[in-house]
C-alpha cells in the first residue's frame, strides 16, 4: 500500500511569494528523525491498517525501522498519556498517535473522542514534542474504513506525513536567528 496522497509531495508554500518575507516551511526528509506511535487496541481492525500506514509513510519518507517506537494502549481515551511519557522521556522527535473512536448510541463517543482530542493536543503544547492527531472519530465502520486504506486514504499515513513535517519546521524554526537588517534609505 503506498502512502496517502494527501501529504505526499514535498511541502512548500502555499500561495504567493512575499517579497522580504522570510518563509518557512516543513521538509519530508526524515532521515535519522525518531517516532514514537502511539496505537489504541480497541477497534483494532481499524487502528492496525492505520498503523500501516503510519510505518510505510515514515519508512517511505527516510525514517529507519529502528527509528520507529510503537505503543500499544487499550483504547483511543489512554493515547494521550503514552503520548506525555514518550514526548517526556525525549527519545523521539515527534509521536503519531492512531485509533479509532465510532459512534454508538450513547454519549461515550463523545467522551472519548473529545479527551483523546483534547488530551493529544495537550501534549504538544506542554512538551514541545509534535504529536499528531490520526485518531478516527466516525459514525460508522464503514467510515472508518473508507479512511483506513480505503477511498478516502489512510489517515495514519496522513498523521505520520504531518509529524515529518512538523520536527522538520520546528528544527528550522528553533535554528538561532540572527537579525534581519533593514536597508537604510
Ligand atoms: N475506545 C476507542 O479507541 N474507540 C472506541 O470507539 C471506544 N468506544 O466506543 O467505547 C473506545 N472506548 C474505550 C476507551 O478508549 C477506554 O479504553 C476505556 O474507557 C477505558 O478507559
Amino acid at each position: 500500500m503506498m502512502p496517502s496522497t494527501r501529504y505526499d509531495a514535498d511541502a512548500g508554500s502555499a500561495g504567493a511569494p512575499i517579497e522580504g518575507a522570510r518563509i518557512h516551511t516543513g521538509g519530508l526528509d526524515a532521515t535519522g528523525m525518531r517516532f514514537g506511535v502511539v496505537v489504541s487496541r480497541f477497534n483494532s481492525i481499524i487502528s492496525t491498517q492505520l498503523l500501516d500506514g503510519a510505518v510505510e509513510a515514515l519508512r517511505h519518507h527516510g525514517v529507519g525501522a529502528g527509528d520507529i517506537e510503537v505503543v500499544w494502549v487499550p483504547g483511543a481515551f489512554e493515547i494521550p498519556i503514552a503520548a506525555r511519557e514518550l514526548a517526556q522521556l525525549g527519545g523521539v522527535d515527534a509521536v503519531v498517535c492512531l485509533g479509532a473512536v465510532i459512534r454508538g448510541d450513547t454519549p461515550h463517543f463523545d467522551y472519548v473522542a473529545g479527551e483523546a482530542a483534547r488530551g493529544i493536543a495537550s501534549v504538544h503544547a506542554t512538551t514541545g514534542v509534535p504529536a499528531t492527531f490520526g485518531v478516527l472519530t466516525v459514525d460508522s465502520i464503514e467510515q472508518a474504513t473508507d479512511r483506513a486504506g480505503g477511498k478516502h486514504g489512510n489517515k495514519g499515513a496522513d498523521a505520520a506525513v504531518a509529524a515529518v513535517e512538523m520536527v522538520s519546521l520546528l528544527r528550522d524554526l528553533r535554528r538561532p536567528r540572527t537579525a534581519k537588517r533593514r536597508a537604510v534609505s
